[in-house]
């Protein structure tokens, strides 16, 4: 079951400029930074709220490490914004199993590796309305710093 709203990925040239827009206008602070070779991403994690669940929302800062990643290509194309959403469920197996069951595309046999230790699968943004649609089992729904 899909409980929350985990994160909205948005795509940026310039992490640092683009962490430094958030912190100044709104003050969200970075809770954690990365980089995800497979997926092509150096992120900054800003943490928005808790959630009922023992989870969290987050806004996910994307830069792409190199032109024909996924985040790379899609900049090229779209320039800076929201590129994609993400679904928190305690079960992204069962649940991509029952959306793949439903006609959607799911873009991995089996979920790969997203933020902080979380297991991620994305559906095909053509079976969902034009929007990239990420589900997510956190590590540690319940952790307070990383
Ligand atoms: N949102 C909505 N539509 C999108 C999209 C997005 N983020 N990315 C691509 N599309 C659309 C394109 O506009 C294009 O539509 P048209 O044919 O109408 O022009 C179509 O999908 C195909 O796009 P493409 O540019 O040819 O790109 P690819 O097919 O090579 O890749 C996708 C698209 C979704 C398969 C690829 O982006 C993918 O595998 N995404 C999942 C991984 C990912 O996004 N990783 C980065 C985030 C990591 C994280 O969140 O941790
Ligand atoms: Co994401």
């Amino acid at each position: 079951m899909l409980t929350r709203i985990d994160h909205i990925g948005i795509a940026c040239f310039d992490l640092d400029k683009t962490v430094e827009f958030y912190r100044a206008t709104y003050g969200f602070e970075v809770f954690h930074t990365e980089i995800n070779e497979e997926q092509g991403v150096r992120e900054a994690m800003l943490r928005i709220n808790g959630t009922d669940d023992g989870g969290a929302s987050y806004l996910q800062l994307l830069e792409p490490t190199r032109e024909d990643s996924a985040v790379g290509k899609w900049l090229a194309k779209n320039g800076e914004g929201v590129h994609h959403i993400a679904f928190g469920t305690a079960d992204v197996d069962g649940d991509a199993e029952a959306v793949r069951n439903k006609g959607v595309r799911v873009l991995y046999d089996t979920p790969r590796r997203g933020s902080m230790g979380s297991r991620i699968t994305f559906l095909h943004p053509k079976d969902c309305h034009g929007v990239l649609t990420e589900l997510v089992t956190a590590a540690d729904p319940g952790a307070a710093e990383h």
